[in-house]
């Protein structure tokens, strides 16, 4: 699983109409696309998925943003695929962004980011296999 990661694109994405722009820029860096559906988690998906970060004072608007709307859900297939997706979309806040990142160009604030990118090997397998059975990777 080393070459792979998960992404989300999130309810703002999907909203604002960004979710082909997004999926161009992923394609153009060179990542191959194992998995991908539309879904709308609920709040307990949402719970789970985020649980590392129940304690924070975020989490509570980070369970409603998620949960407001559809996202695409995909796993991507490169060589050190963690690492150059968190490049590709940019840092956690979109003013912190380097130009030309998904984050620097389609996010509005920290809490609607726009995209999810793994933070490592582990968390990608983890995650993809949240929202993918074995036979929805190809
Ligand atoms: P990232 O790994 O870049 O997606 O960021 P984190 O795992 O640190 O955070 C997960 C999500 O929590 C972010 F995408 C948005 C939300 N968040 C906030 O709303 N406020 C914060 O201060 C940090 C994170």
């Amino acid at each position: 699983m080393t070459n792979r990661t998960f992404t989300m694109l999130k309810p703002d994405s999907l909203e604002k109409g960004n979710t082909g722009a997004i999926l161009e820029k992923i394609n153009a860096a060179g990542f191959r696309i194992v998995a991908m559906k539309m879904t709308h988690m609920t709040k307990r998906d949402a719970e789970a998925f985020y649980a590392v970060h129940n304690e924070r004072p975020f989490f509570g608007e980070l369970v409603e943003y998620m949960t407001r709307g559809p996202i695409v859900a995909a796993i991507l297939e490169k060589e050190n695929a963690v690492e150059d997706f968190r490049v590709l979309i940019g840092a956690t806040n979109p003013e912190d962004a380097a130009e030309g990142t998904i984050r620097k160009l389609y996010a509005a604030s920290i809490g609607e980011n726009a995209v999810h990118g793994s933070d490592s090997d582990e968390n990608a397998a983890i995650e993809g296999a949240f929202h993918f059975s074995g036979r929805e990777m190809f």
